[in-house]
This record gives structure tokens, C-alpha cells and sequence, in this order.
């Protein structure tokens, strides 16, 4: 599919508008540096525009029944739907992930559409009997007013919808920020929304580098719900600027995820398993297994069945039908990708294979890196501790299975865990034991589905999650009301 290469713009209270500054950025394919399109660098005069748009439009938005708000999403559900062939098409252009991972992404915005669309005609509170009598309680969901949305590259469609669907089902209205490495998709998500009826000022979309656009959203104090989903070093700034004004900020930070393999393990299995979630999506996910704890009685079978299963990748861009691995997203994520390939070799690892940057058969016109294996990894090492991004993954040798929770839980982020093995017992101790917000028995580290929690412990985040119902608390403020019926003045929390 040739994508038109053309000028884009913000979408502000309706209206497709230049930034105030003129300046522009481009988007380009991390497999063959194709320009994608131009796009609005913008500013905090431009963000100042959009919030000031949202703001005015939340008046009337927060005012239309939620079921209402819900048959929008579902329009939208629709559309994302109709379309999804090739907003698929597009991201294995402008991203760079395999056709069949791009259609999941695309997939993941329609189930989550659905989902919240669903939400409208739930948004449960409570209601729960007074102390007094002739008195009536009830607890209700109230929108909070504009949500600042910052998305990163790898899921540039879905992550969107995790935030958008459910932030507007609540009632509030969106200033989105999409990430500079994946504006067109962003702008596509909007421009779908425009045409399923969402009223002007509802969502705007303002194109630019977190420095400029990103941080006056969140220092903005007409913005009183910041969602990221960034890196661990965006997210401690992003918490820190929004201190000022005591924001909402919901975060969803790194990963340094870790599959289990114990002796019981159906071995083959693992390997498939590994496979994917090392190396699904070249490794550029959250939930990637980037640590594969294993038992030293299967260690040297599973290593070998693993290197094996790694070398028969095949490389290439996204749309070609039999490519396994996609390119990285830019140049500065292969360096940093490479450089730990360097790290993890100066610290003593084993490189069993890949350490470098694929070449040949036109791939030096992307950024394409060879999926990595470090073996004989200590849990101390940083290629075991950071998270890289990239399709490296460490082998881990333990003796037993206290020891590979330890070391599944001997790092600072917690949002993935999984665990292969036969032996229903361990099985549910790892349930109870690895400490993340997500873990798998007898499959990888990915896959998480739109309608349960997705986040994690630790310095994975700050306690949020989205999806699921949890979503809902990012995007509403509790209140709850008392009626007295009575016709007397009944005095609560006082001896009578
Ligand atoms: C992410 O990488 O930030 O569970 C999201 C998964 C996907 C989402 C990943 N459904 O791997």
C-alpha cells in the first residue's frame, strides 16, 4: 500500500490548524526511511489552544448520558473496524511491526471501543443503607474534566484506545499527545473519532516532542488527569511537574519481565513461548520476556532449542508476508539496543547469538537488529536489571524453584511474570509469589486482553491500572451522596 505523503496538522475545538510556531517535524519508516508525512511541532501555545478547547467543551460533554457517550465509542468500534486492514498496513510502514501484530493492535482499539462503549450503560457506584432511618446513600462516578494523554510508539493505535475510550465514556474530555515517532497512526485514531460523531473540542490532538508538548500538558493546570505510558525516567518527571497542582497522573512504566522454566516444563512449549514474547514485536513491548529464569537440569536443552528457534527468524519489514521480526523504531533505539549487547558482553555474559545489527538483503535501509541471547547471566548484571527494548534476552540458570522467584522478583519494575511448569502447586505459588501486576502459567509474558487490569507493581507505575473496570478510577472521582428524607434534622456521628 503507497501511503499519500503529506502535510498534517493538530485537530483543536474542531478545527485541523498549523502549530502557532509554523515549525514541523517528520515521520519516517524505521524499515526503508520512506517519509511518512510532515507534522505541526508544536508548543504551549498550542497546547494552551487545546486545553483552553476541551475545557469549554467539557461543559456540555460531561452533560450527555453516558449511554450516549457509549454509542460513540461504538461508532468508532465500527469504524477502527472497517478500516483495520489498513491502519494495519499503515503501522508496518510508519512502526514497523509485522502485518499480523498490527492487525492485533488495531484489534486490541476495537475490543477496547466496544468495551467502554459497554461502560456507558454501567459506570456502577454503589448505593448502601444509612445509619439513620429515612435516609438514602448512594456513591456515583463524576467525569474530573480535561485528560491529558500521552502515548508511546509501540502500540500506536491500541495504547490510544486504553486511554481515550475510557476517559470520554466517563465524561471527560481528551488533549492528546501522540508519539513523534508514530504521529499519522495518532492522527488516523482522531480523525475516526471526528467521523463517529465526537463533538468539537472533545478530542484535540497536538502533534510534538514531550519536551514542549508533552510537559506544558502536564504542568498545565487546567488538566487535572495526566495518563502516560512512557519510560520509567518520563514517568518520574511527568509525576514530578504535575505535583504543583496535585494531578491525577496515571503511569505505565517499564518492564523487565521474566519467564520461569522449571524441570517439569513442557520445554517446547517454553521455547514457542520465549520466542514470541522475546522477540514478538522485536522485543518493543512492556510485557517482553527480557529474563528467562530457568532450572539448570533443562538449562542446557532449553538453551540450545531456544538459539535454534531464534535463528531461524527471519528479519525483514513488516509487510512482507513471511518476516518474523520488524525493524526497531529509529536509530537511537538500535544504538541503545546494540549498546547493550556490548554491556551485557563486558559484564562476562555468553552472547549464544545475534549481538548486532542485521545487515544484507536490504536491511540496511532500516533499523534492524538481530534477535539477541546472553547465556550464564547473574540476576545482578544490567542487561538483567534495565530494560533494553529490543529483542535481547538473558538466560538465568537457578538451582530450585524458591530461588527463580527470587530472581524474578530481584529487580525494581513489576509488570509481567510468567511460569512454565506441570506442577499445579508451584504453579499457584508463583501466582502468589511473583510480584507483578500481570503473570502467566505455561504461556509467555505477553498477550494481556483490553478487559482485565493491565499495569504493574513496583517502579512499574504508581498503583493505576488501565483496561478493565480499574480504568474507571483513573478517569472518574468518586462522590457520595446522602439524602435525608426524614423531614427532620437527623444528626450523624453523635451519641444519641
Ligand atoms: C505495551 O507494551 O505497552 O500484553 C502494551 C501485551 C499487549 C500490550 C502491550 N496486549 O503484550
Amino acid at each position: 500500500m503507497a501511503v499519500t505523503t503529506k502535510q498534517f496538522r493538530n485537530f483543536i475545538g474542531g478545527e485541523w490548524v498549523d502549530a502557532a510556531s509554523g515549525e514541523t517535524f517528520e515521520s519516517l519508516s524505521p524499515a526503508t526511511g520512506e517519509l511518512i508525512g510532515t507534522f505541526p511541532k508544536s508548543g504551549p501555545e498550542d497546547v494552551e489552544r487545546a486545553v483552553a478547547a476541551a475545557k469549554e467543551a467539557f461543559e456540555e460533554w460531561r452533560l450527555l448520558p453516558a449511554p450516549k457517550r457509549g454509542e460513540l465509542l461504538f461508532r468508532f468500534g465500527r469504524l477502527v473496524q472497517e478500516e483495520k486492514d489498513d491502519l494495519a498496513d499503515l503501522m508496518t510502514r510508519e512502526m514497523g511491526k509485522v502485518k499480523a501484530e498490527a492487525g492485533g493492535d488495531v484489534q486490541e482499539a476495537i475490543d477496547m471501543s466496544f468495551y467502554m462503549g459497554g461502560e456507558g450503560r454501567r459506570l456502577f457506584g454503589h448505593t448502601t443503607p444509612s445509619e439513620l432511618p429515612d435516609k438514602f446513600q448512594m456513591s456515583v462516578r463524576m467525569p474530573i474534566g480535561v485528560v491529558g494523554v500521552i502515548t508511546p510508539w509501540n502500540f500506536p493505535i491500541a495504547i490510544p484506545s486504553w486511554k481515550i475510550a475510557p476517559a470520554l465514556v466517563c465524561g471527560n474530555t481528551v488533549v492528546f499527545k501522540p508519539a513523534t515517532d508514530t504521529p499519522l497512526l495518532g492522527e488516523r485514531f482522531v480523525e475516526l473519532l471526528v467521523e463517529a460523531g465526537v463533538p468539537a473540542g472533545v478530542v484535540n490532538v497536538v502533534h510534538g516532542g514531550g519536551g514542549a508538548v508533552g510537559d506544558a500538558l502536564v504542568r498545565h493546570p487546567d488538566v487535572p488527569v495526566i495518563t502516560l505510558t512512557g519510560s520509567r525516567e518520563t514517568g518520574v518527571t511527568v509525576m514530578r511537574n504535575a505535583a504543583d497542582n496535585l494531578k491525577r497522573v496515571h503511569l505505565e512504566l517499564g518492564g523487565k519481565n521474566a519467564i520461569v522454566v522449571m524441570d517439569d516444563a513442557d520445554l517446547d512449549l517454553a521455547v514457542e513461548g520465549i520466542v514470541w514474547s522475546a522477540f514478538g514485536t522485536s522485543g518493543q513491548r512492556c510485557t517482553a520476556a527480557s529474563r528467562i529464569v530457568v532450572h539448570r537440569k533443562v538449562y542446557g536443552e532449553l538453551q540450545s532449542k531456544l538459539v535454534a528457534a531464534a535463528e531461524r527468524l527471519r528479519l525483514g519489514p513488516g509487510w512482507e508476508a513471511d518476516t518474523d521480526v520488524g525493524p526497531v523504531i529509529n536509530r537511537s533505539a538500535l544504538e541503545k539496543i546494540h549498546s547493550y549487547s556490548e554491556i551485557g558482553s563486558g559484564e562476562g555474559a555468553k552472547l549464544l547469538t545475534g549481538g548486532e545489527v542485521a545487515t544484507g538483503n536490504g536491511l540496511d535501509q532500516g533499523f534492524f537488529y538481530r534477535p539477541t541471547i546472553f547465556g550464564d547471566v547473574e540476576p545482578e548484571m544490567r542487561i538483567a536489571q534495565e530494560e533494553i527494548f529490543g529483542p535481547t534476552t538473558a538466560l538465568i540458570p537457578v538451582d530450585d524453584f524458591d530461588e527463580a522467584i527470587r530472581v524474578a522478583n530481584g529487580i525494581r519494575f513489576g509488570l509481567s511474570s510468567s511460569i512454565y511448569t506441570r506442577d499445579v502447586n508451584r504453579a499457584f505459588r508463583a501466582m502468589r509469589d511473583l510480584q507483578t501486576g500481570i503473570t502467566y502459567v505455561n504461556a509467555g509474558t505477553t498477550g494481556a486482553e483490553v478487559h482485565l487490569p493491565f499495569g504493574g507493581t513496583k517502579e512499574t507505575g504508581n498503583g493505576h491500572r488501565e483496561a478493565g473496570q480499574a480504568a474507571l478510577d483513573v478517569f472518574t472521582e468518586w462522590k457520595s451522596i446522602y439524602v435525608d428524607y426524614s423531614g427532620r434534622l437527623q444528626k450523624a456521628q453523635i451519641d444519641v
